[in-house]
């Protein structure tokens, strides 16, 4: 992962919480200042904060296989796989993971649907 430091007279400080991979929290002063680390395990989800404005925050997935996904603005995801059987994780940073399995035959496609409930998020 590579960091910028894009803005004049900002200062930011990347903190990588990560639990399994080698945690990482450098300080960014100075304008076009850039950090990079890699990680070398794989964890999902990995969150990142600015320490310096609450606001300024992301979760990366780190994976061993390319069968990984982002859902569009309105909810809707699409993962290709070759033909198996599968255990689909849903993550959401509030609410946490679901999983349900589902059996691909050679072109096939199936509908899955995760639902999380408002009133149970995770207490931080
Ligand atoms: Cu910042």
């Amino acid at each position: 992962m590579r960091a910028l430091n894009y803005a004049a007279y900002t200062e930011h400080n990347i903190h990588i919480w990560s639990m399994i991979n080698m945690p990482f929290n450098v300080g960014q002063p100075v304008q076009n200042m850039e950090a990079t680390t890699t990680f070398d395990k794989p964890e999902i989800p990995v969150p990142i904060r600015c320490d310096v404005h609450k606001w300024m925050n992301a979760f990366v997935g780190v994976f061993t296989h390319p069968f990984h996904t982002v859902t569009h603005e309105e909810g809707t995801f699409e993962l290709k796989v070759p033909p198996g059987k599968y255990e689909i994780a849903a993550w959401q940073e509030k609410f946490g993971e679901q999983t349900q399995t589902v059996e691909i035959a050679d072109h096939e496609k199936k509908d899955l649907v995760f639902t999380f409930k408002e009133a149970e998020p995770i207490e931080e």
